[in-house]
């Protein structure tokens, strides 16, 4: 059979510096996560469209920022030239931090077209955001003192995760054959949370220093007993489903009487309004 299949070497440049909206007093740091993609349907996007880039983007490889040598690099495998890949269509990188919502940059360039995946290996092409010609559709490249420098785009939901790319992205071949450490309920980096919570929060699983954000707080309603809520910083992806549940012994769970009460750009939260009496507990889930 032959094979059909292309590789992108796509990067920023190493140890340049790269900052956020807030300017150069906040760089780019930890969190931030690269995806090589194209849109589909013929998508445009353009600064007046923000909310509709996600529901057409389509990501091909994806990599987490390195804020200690500051760059992201990966290598893409282009199976096929199929509609949104097609060879006269533009390849884009899209950067945003799903810990800091609305953190966005979208860069392309006009050389960045889609390379040929036909019959036989063709040889790699390498789309660099610091080549001439690349240009920011939203936030800023190659200004002074900054490689690249997001803007600030309120109220707009992330792309979407891929639960398969996530886990290509934070573990090698042998890593995913391995159960132990890349199964869902296994807990990679050893800090408490499994890897599925690690997903559902937008967290690192390879690293104990990233950790689901995750607070219970008993809140004074002003009428009978205070509500119990348990409130997690998360993208409020559209591929996991979150839940929450309540139990007086750690023992028996129901979601009765729970409900999701505020949806604000990177938090969830689940309440439990009813009077409780005596203890309670309240835990989250996440389901693919
Ligand atoms: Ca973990």
């Amino acid at each position: 059979m032959a094979i059909r299949a292309t590789e992108i070497n796509w990067n920023s440049t190493i140890g340049a510096n790269s900052q956020t909206s807030a300017g150069a007093g906040v760089p780019m740091g930890a969190g931030f996560v690269f995806e090589l993609g194209a849109f589909a349907n013929n998508f445009v996007p353009n600064a007046s469209n923000v909310g509709s880039w996600a529901a057409n983007w389509v990501a091909l490889d994806r990599d987490a920022y390195n804020p200690v040598s500051k760059f992201f690099t990966s290598k893409a495998t282009l199976l096929s030239n199929d509609l949104t890949f097609h060879f006269t269509k533009k390849g884009y990188i899209w950067g945003y931090n799903p810990q800091l919502p609305g953190e966005w940059i979208l860069m392309t360039n006009g050389a960045w077209l889609w390379p040929f995946a036909g019959e036989g290996i063709q040889p790699p092409v390498t789309w660099s955001i610091g080549a001439s010609g690349t240009v920011a559709i939203i936030g800023e490249i190659n200004g002074s003192g900054f490689q690249m420098k997001t803007a600030f785009v309120p109220g707009v939901s992330v792309p979407d995760v891929n639960p398969e790319a996530w886990k290509q992205q934070y573990f090698s071949t042998v890593e995913r054959a391995n159960p132990a450490l890349s199964g869902w309920q296994a807990d990679a980096d050893g800090d408490g949370a499994c890897n599925l919570f690690e997903l559902a929060a937008g967290s690192n699983p390879r690293s104990w220093m990233s950790r689901p954000s995750i607070f219970v707080e008993r809140l004074d309603t002003g009428s009978g007993a205070p509500a119990l809520q348990v409130r997690l910083a998360c993208p409020q992806y559209a591929a996991v489903t979150y839940g929450a549940e309540v139990s007086p012994d750690l023992s028996a769970w129901s979601g009765s009487g729970v409900s999701r009460v505020l949806d604000t750009p990177g938090e969830i939260v689940f309440r439990y309004t009813p009077e409780a009496t005596g203890r309670l507990f309240i835990r989250m889930g996440f389901t693919l």
